[in-house]
């Protein structure tokens, strides 16, 4: 901390002089007029005498620096006292600076301002430490990936607030959290692996839009693999009286599609696959490549490790899927894997599901609800 006295004419000039010594980050301690000593004083205009300092506390310094400057401080005071004390009062007549010439009691208001000044500086580096400590123990509560760990700390470490650690992971979601925009397209695709509900929430949104909306729907399935698979969506379609087609090759998909050309919205059901079967995929890339006007949908189940949800994006991810749809949240009361999901998949979650009744189990969820869920501000 260096601090020094300016007497002046004014505050422009004050500026300009503690500009020029003490640097740019110098601030004003205190203010008054003065007079000029002796009987000249008298006849000349009051002169402001200003306190500027500077802290030259480095934010960086270990502690013991810190013990340093404090007994460095305290050190110069003393010689400043003892100095003080022997000396005349003097006016350095040349840039009118008064340095180390003011009576004890002055310099006993400077070193108290002094060591309130470093005090707070100290307790400011306290409480980074502390905050770190509460963003460390909080991040490590949850129960998400490394990476997603690494990306929510740095989002926290943007924001510039006294905010606590809860709201700050709220505002950190709100840059992770991308807003689904509702794109109207006829075909609509689910892809996914096996047993995330990909089949029952193709009849939900089937069942939505011909019950609700009273659009006209047509079902498409390329899942001919599993037994039982195409009995599945077939009674689904029988029940809500929408066409239903099979398609066993990719020539076959243009064909079904020709036939279902009058429908106002389509749902194609997959195969489920293995993410880690590169094959597969690609087979199933090269179906929906065929499919215009189209959106694709990654059907992932909530209760999924984290690992697993990795592994089923990164194997997906050369299928430039549109949005995540996020299956069984009735049963798990983990939302964190939400966290993990948008993350490694980069992509927005459009629905959710909540049980297993059709067409009643599945919402269309915005950001905020998203968000909501997560911190545990909402429970479904
Ligand atoms: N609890 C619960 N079960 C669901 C949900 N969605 C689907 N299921 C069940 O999960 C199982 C597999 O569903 P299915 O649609 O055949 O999955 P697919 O293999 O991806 O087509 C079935 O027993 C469904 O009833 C849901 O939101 N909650
Ligand atoms: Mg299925």
């Amino acid at each position: 901390m260096k601090v020094k006295k300016y007497v002046v004419k004014n505050m422009n000039e004050a500026m300009a002089k503690i500009r020029n010594e003490l640097g740019k980050d110098a601030i004003i301690v205190s203010q008054r007029k003065v007079r000029k000593e002796g009987i000249k004083g008298y006849f000349t205009p009051k002169m402001i005498e200003v306190t500027a300092a500077l802290d030259r506390y480095n934010k960086d310094n270990e502690k013991k620096q810190s013990m340093d400057s404090i007994k460095a401080l305290i050190y110069n005071k003393q010689e400043e006292q003892k100095r003080a004390l022997i000396s005349e009062k003097q006016i350095d007549k040349k840039d009118k600076i008064i340095e180390n010439t003011d009576s004890a009691n002055e310099n006993i208001i400077k070193e108290v301002i002094e060591m309130k000044n470093m005090i707070k500086e100290l307790q400011s580096n306290r409480m980074e430490t502390k905050d770190e400590n509460d963003i460390d123990s909080f991040i490590d509560s949850l129960d998400i990936s490394k990476e997603s760990k690494k990306r929510i700390i740095e989002e926290i470490l943007k924001i510039d607030s006294d905010n606590d650690i809860e709201e700050k992971f709220k505002i950190s979601l709100e840059k992770i959290v991308p807003e689904y925009e509702d794109k109207e397209r006829k075909i609509e695709i689910l892809i996914g692996p096996t047993g995330v509900g990909k089949t029952t929430t193709i009849a939900k949104l089937a069942g939505r839009k011909a019950l609700l909306e009273k659009k006209k729907v047509g079902l498409i399935t390329i899942d001919t693999y599993r037994i039982g698979a195409v009995e599945q969506l077939k009674t689904y379609s029988e029940i809500m009286n929408i066409p239903f087609k099979v398609v066993y090759s990719i020539k076959e998909m243009d064909e079904a599609l020709e036939e279902l050309k009058d429908c106002d919205s389509i749902f194609i059901d997959t195969t489920g696959r293995s993410a880690k079967n590169t094959m597969q995929i690609s087979e199933l890339r090269a179906y929906i490549n065929k499919i215009p006007n189209k959106l694709i949908h990654l059907v992932i189940s909530s209760t999924i490790k984290n690992k697993d949800i990795k592994v089923i994006l990164q194997g997906y991810g050369v299928i430039d899927f549109d949005s995540i749809i996020v299956t069984k949240l009735d049963e798990t009361s983990n939302y964190e894997i939400l966290i993990d999901a948008l993350i490694d998949g980069n992509k927005p979650i459009s629905y959710m599901t909540l049980g297993q009744s059709v067409p009643d189990d599945i919402k269309k969820v915005s950001k905020n609800f998203i968000i909501d869920l997560i911190v545990g501000d909402k429970v479904i």
